[in-house]
């Protein structure tokens, strides 16, 4: 076995008269320069020596190929493209096999789908998730995937940009082998049997004939999910074409599109979202700190949110103790619990045996003592700072002096209720939102005295529980609900100088947001908001600006959705404007002598991204968030603001 190096990232060795070549790019074998540079020359090696009778593809670590190296985008492209080294292994005159030894995504599963022969190991995954990125893939994807599994499975997996496992892989015929501890010798086996004369190549086989009502429903179905982004659709488009268009038309079609997507604003947008989430939760200083051990996660409370929390908990796979005041409400509690974990069955999301696992791991009791065994016990009792702060200090005569105590406050100062305790610097906040085990974002708030590897062990729970962590400093609402607090008052300063709730619901959801601020407020109900803000009228600065509308809408019993009447009417169940609403709030500018001024829908967004984005330096100057795009996940993962625009300061910094 001689060993060979094409590039920094390319090395190769001879094995049995087949080079096998080792993409080595940490950390996920990304299609880089010198990776594509490489591989055309190992590929220009197997060609011209003759003791090579075939080549193998793997990758080094536990990728094969991540795919295009996202950090290029933008810049100006280097030779040779990625099309050209697909082109080039597919044309090869000796076979070529990719050993698909982990994660196969976007150009690394085009690599793969040129290759003459694919096995895979059992945890590779596979998928084209180009449309995440707001692209359509740009190097054959769209052209060879449906010669390879037909029309309609290709739309599902591409304008889907849905990853697979490499047993569906193997069903759908995307690959022709799963193979576990010995995939690189049975590759360089199954190689050596392929012969030059057979060698398959995908893109010239025709797609498969099938019905084209499959095929309009898998379109359907995916441009249902699409939300009104771009690439699902182009993506469906270039599948189809496939089957109408030589090879090398579609091609050219797919990489024309994909440049024009590249270069879009919604790529743009996109690329910042998927930076971002590799890098929220990352704390600078903290790389070194170890997370502390935990298997039992306590919890107290199991309504709403205790029992979304606990399926997340045993989903992570920890075990669970779930609290409650009294047997019976321990035994609703562990009813809801359940109640979710059946309809997850009833889903196809979690199977017997999982159900089983699970329940096996929980228990609800009305016995505080029994927290003494949990590792961390996480709160979801009333928003109440005495409830709060009283639980936390009997918890301090139960658990382990090592175990962490978790709040799941929305709007109380953790670190109150850490300073009633016995040891603050075990307290870390933890707000979840609502429904618990199905919303990815949580707020990890670090407080004043939260020790490292509290912090740290938090992070690892969140990552654990299958969440997009974002640190938080302590402030009111933390980053989410002070941004939506901008938002939300800048709207209705709005709706005091001439703007009406349509006019500013219609704006935000021509923008991307799946439902306006007032339809939201509505659906909420109008009636904890408005306790809150008689709570703080006392403290109120007398010059500050205050607009009534919302008391007067909650003094009429317009409490939204549930009662027929609040920003809206809902008379037959459906969202109408309402002129009772109107009059209200043009006599709360008469009052003020506001003479009211039409806004363009396009005003309306510059000024709410504005009062956003304002607020956001705010907590960046004052340390309650460490990068903007820290922020900007929370409101694309927590309120709905439309990934596909990056989040409000991305968005702001754009205009
Ligand atoms: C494409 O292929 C277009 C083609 O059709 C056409 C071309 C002509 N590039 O996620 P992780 C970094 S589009 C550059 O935490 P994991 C990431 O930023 C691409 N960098 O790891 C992070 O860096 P840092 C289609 C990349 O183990 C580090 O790697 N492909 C890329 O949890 C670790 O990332 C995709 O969309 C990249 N492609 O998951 C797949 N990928 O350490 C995107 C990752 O500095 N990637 N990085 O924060 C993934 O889904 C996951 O990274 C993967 C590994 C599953 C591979």
């Amino acid at each position: 076995m001689s060993a060979l190096r094409f590039s920094d990232t390319i090395s190769a060795a001879l094995t049995e008269a087949i080079l096998v070549v080792t993409i080595d790019n940490a950390p996920v074998n990304a299609l880089s320069a010198n990776v594509r540079a490489g591989l055309m020359a190992a590929l220009d090696h197997a060609e011209k020596s003759e003791d090579v009778a075939g080549v193998v593809l793997t990758g080094a670590g536990n990728s094969f190929i991540g795919g295009a190296d996202i950090k290029e985008f933008g810049k100006p492209p280097v030779e040779p493209l990625l099309p050209e080294v697909i082109s080039r292994i597919e044309a090869l005159g000796k076979p070529v096999a990719a050993a698909i030894n982990g994660a196969a995504l976007g150009g690394g599963l085009e690599v793969a789908l040129a290759c003459h022969r694919r096995l895979a190991a059992p945890t590779a995954k596979l998928g084209l998730p180009e449309v995440k990125l707001g692209i359509v893939p740009g190097a054959g994807g769209t052209q060879r995937l449906p010669r390879l599994i037909g029309t309609a499975a290709a739309i599902d997996l591409i304008a889907n940009g849905r990853i697979i496992s490499a047993t569906e892989a193997k069903t759908l015929g995307i690959v022709d082998g799963v193979s576990g501890d010995a995939l690189l010798a049975d590759t360089i086996a199954d190689i050596k049997t392929t012969s030059a004369a057979s060698l398959r190549c995908t893109g010239v086989l025709s797609v498969p004939s099938e019905a084209l009502e499959a095929i309009d429903k898998a379109a359907a179905d995916a441009l249902r999910k699409a939300r009104g982004q771009r690439a699902p659709a182009e993506a469906i488009r270039l599948v189809r074409l496939a089957a109408t268009t030589p090879l090398q038309e579609g091609l050219a079609e797919e990489r024309r599109t994909f440049i024009e997507l590249r270069d879009s604003e919604e790529a743009a947008a996109l690329r910042h979202v998927f930076f971002a989430e590799r890098a929220a939760g990352k704390v600078e200083g903290l790389e070194a700190i170890a997370p502390r051990k935990i298997e039992t996660v306590g919890i107290v409370g199991t309504g709403l949110m205790g029992s979304g929390i606990a399926v997340a908990a045993l989903n992570g796979g920890y075990r669970v103790i779930g609290v409650e005041q009294s047997a019976q409400a321990a035994e609703k509690g562990r009813d809801r619990i359940a109640g979710l974990l059946d309809k997850a069955v009833q889903t196809g999301r979690l199977d017997a045996a999982g159900l089983e696992d699970r329940l096996s791991r929980l228990a609800v009791t009305a016995d505080m003592q029994q927290l003494a065994e949990a590792d961390i016990v996480i709160e979801a009792v009333f928003d109440d700072l005495t409830v709060k702060t009283e639980l936390f200090q009997h918890l301090d005569t139960i658990v382990r002096a090592d175990t962490i105590l978790a709040t799941n406050t929305s709007y109380l100062d953790p670190n109150v209720i850490a300073s009633a305790t016995q040891r603050p610097e075990r307290i870390v906040g933890l707000h979840f939102f609502s429904p618990a085990h199905i919303m990815r974002l949580l707020e990890v708030v670090n407080c004043k005295q939260t020790a490292p590897d509290v912090l740290a062990t938090a992070l690892a729970l969140a990552k654990r529980l299958g969440k997009l962590p974002v640190v938080s400093g302590v402030t009111e609402g933390f980053i989410g609900n002070s941004i939506f607090s901008a938002y939300r008052r800048e709207a209705e300063y709005m709706i005091e100088d001439g703007a009406l709730p349509h006019e500013i619901d219609v704006a935000l959801e021509t923008y991307g947001f799946p439902m306006g601020l007032f339809a939201v407020y509505d659906m909420a109900g109008l009636e904890i908001a408005w306790a809150r803000r008689k709570r703080q009228a006392a403290s109120r600065h007398p010059t500050e600006r205050y607009v009534v509308i919302a008391d007067r809408l909650c003094e009429a019993g317009r409490f939204g959705q549930k009662s027929g009447r609040g920003w809206y009417a809902y008379p037959d169940g459906k969202r109408r404007i309402d002129p009772e609403v109107t009059a209200m709030i043009e006599a709360a500018r008469a009052e003020k002598n506001i003479a009211p001024k039409h806004f363009t829908a396009d005003e309306i967004v510059a000024r709410l991204l504005k009062a956003m984005a304002d607020e956001g330096e705010t907590l960046l100057s004052g340390g309650i968030a460490a990068r903007a795009s820290d922020i900007d996940l929370v409101m694309i993962n927590g309120y709905g603001f439309p990934a596909n625009k990056g989040g409000p300061m991305f968005a702001a910094g754009r205009r």
